[in-house]
């Protein structure tokens, strides 16, 4: 295997994952755009008119981690941050990927952040 994570294989769900969790059914979400490789849905704590995440099903922990493991799946992830701009009448968009603690990275399933609606300043905080 090309990866160093100690993780779980990226095609099975982690039972104490929150977004697994939220993949499966068993958490609620508000669902934007679904396909058979991703799920958006908004952000619980929108920072924008137009705030969605959006991930893979497959648990992974990060974007890179996600590079390593399944390439195709990082394209997956970018078409649904694309018709999820589309969905939301989104010309512009920020596309953010916290990565890591000190980034802010809260859950530990990758997830692209959607941001649209309003002016977005630079740099973020
Ligand atoms: P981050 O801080 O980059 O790891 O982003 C995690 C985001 O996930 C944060 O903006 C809040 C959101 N979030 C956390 N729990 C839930 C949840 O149960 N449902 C939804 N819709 N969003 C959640």
């Amino acid at each position: 295997s090309p990866s160093t994570s100690d993780g779980p294989a990226p095609t099975q769900a982690s039972p104490d994952c929150l977004f697994c969790r939220l993949v499966a059914g068993e958490v609620p979400a508000d669902r934007v755009y679904e396909d058979d490789d991703v799920v958006a849905f908004r952000d619980v704590n929108p920072q924008a008119p137009t705030h969605v995440l959006v991930i893979p099903r497959a648990h992974v922990a990060d974007v890179g981690e996600l590079a390593l493991q399944d390439p195709a799946l990082v394209s997956a992830v970018l078409r649904g941050v694309r018709e999820v701009a589309r969905r939301e009448d989104a010309a512009s968009y920020r596309l953010v990927f916290n990565t890591g603690p000190d980034a802010g990275q809260s859950v530990p399933h990758v997830h692209g952040h959607v941001l649209a609606g309003r002016s977005l300043r630079w740099p973020p905080g």
